[in-house]
């Protein structure tokens, strides 16, 4: 081929790349989040948006539908289809209802994985926890028996009565109960990561059960507003708040002493990590039991017999760190 041939041929392509937006190369990431409007998923967001400038070619969509339901983000997930990005990651508002609409997306070549909350096996390639999903049960029963001299009433304050994740580390909690016999766990209620659901029902919480001792809440939204129910009622020192929150939101909870302390992994990890996977098996990372998937700065995800890792053990944080974390996350 002649030199001039050769530049008019690259030309020519360049102009084909150009008229196409070059973007023929630029995986687009959706990271479908139980709802809108929910703190620790705008964390993980800037995490994802983190590992996309590091990747270079990856442009991140974040969605998901204004309340937590499996209908909104079934929508969601169609319209995702519908606009044929690369992949999806979603943090699941129920394990089984987003199967057939997954599906049809792998069917349709996109990559899907789920994270934070997980899908059922079928209808995702793999599935990244924050921690083991033990940990995390046994934690949230150890924050709050930590903090209980004798034995009183404890209760559960959870996201929706659906969610994987919570349900997951509720069941896990409830294995280790025996270990500690100052908790009675007396109730189990659902504020559908809804703050004022979350405050209503934290609320009668602390009308039913006269003698009790701590709320647990599995859930960012939940913690704060019964948090804030237990300060509303009078109730500072005598029930103290606990379960999984952000220093950002807790900070003002832990400095009036509505919670003690509270535990969390690093959202925005966990958010960079679950991009860096989405882009991986996109790519061609084959997500198979035994694989070894890197997550950038956050090492690589070993995937179990279910096709699932973790990422990092939680953290527990109270008067004597929140200010150094609560600028953070
Ligand atoms: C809420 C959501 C999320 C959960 C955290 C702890 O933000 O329910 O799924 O991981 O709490």
């Amino acid at each position: 081929m002649s030199i001039l041939r050769k530049a008019l041929t690259t030309a020519a392509l360049a102009t084909a790349l150009i008229a196409t937006g070059a973007h023929a190369e630029t995986k687009r990431i959706a990271l479908v989040v139980k709802a809108l409007g929910i703190g620790f998923f705008e964390a993980a967001n800037k995490g994802a948006e983190e590992a996309a400038k590091e990747l270079g070619d990856v442009e991140i969509i974040y969605t998901g539908p204004t309340d937590t339901t499996a209908e909104g983000q079934i929508e969601v997930i169609n319209s995702l289809i519908a606009q044929g990005v690369d992949a999806i990651a979603v943090s699941a508002n129920d394990p089984d209802a987003l199967v057939p609409a997954l599906k049809k997306a792998m069917d349709r070549g996109i990559t899907v994985i789920s994270w934070d909350s997980g899908v059922a096996k079928d209808g995702r390639m793999m599935h990244l926890n924050p921690s083991s999903s033990a940990l995390i049960g046994n934690t949230i029963i150890k924050l709050a028996a930590d903090h209980m001299d004798a034995p009183g009433d404890v209760a559960i304050l959870s996201a929706t009565s659906t969610s994987t994740n919570q349900n997951t580390w509720i069941e896990e909690a409830k294995k280790v109960l025996p270990n500690y016999p100052n908790v009675n766990l007396v109730a189990t209620v659902y504020g559908d990561d809804l703050a004022d659901k979350s405050y209503r029902e934290a609320q009668g919480l602390i009308q039913t059960y006269p003698n009790l001792k701590a709320i647990i809440a599995p859930t960012t939204v939940g913690i704060l507003a019964a948090s804030q129910a237990v300060t509303d009622a009078g109730k500072i020192g005598a029930i103290n708040v606990t379960g999984l929150g952000l220093p950002s939101e807790m900070a003002g909870a832990v400095e009036s002493g509505a919670t003690i302390s509270f535990a969390i992994w690093n959202p925005i990890d966990l958010g960079y990590a679950a991009t860096m996977l989405a882009y991986n098996i996109a790519n061609g990372a084959k997500a198979e039991p035994g694989a070894e998937i890197p997550m950038g700065r956050m090492g690589s995800a070993k995937l179990d017999d279910n096709n699932e890792a973790a990422m990092s053990d939680p953290f527990t944080y109270d008067k004597s760190n929140i200010e150094q974390f609560k600028s953070i996350f």
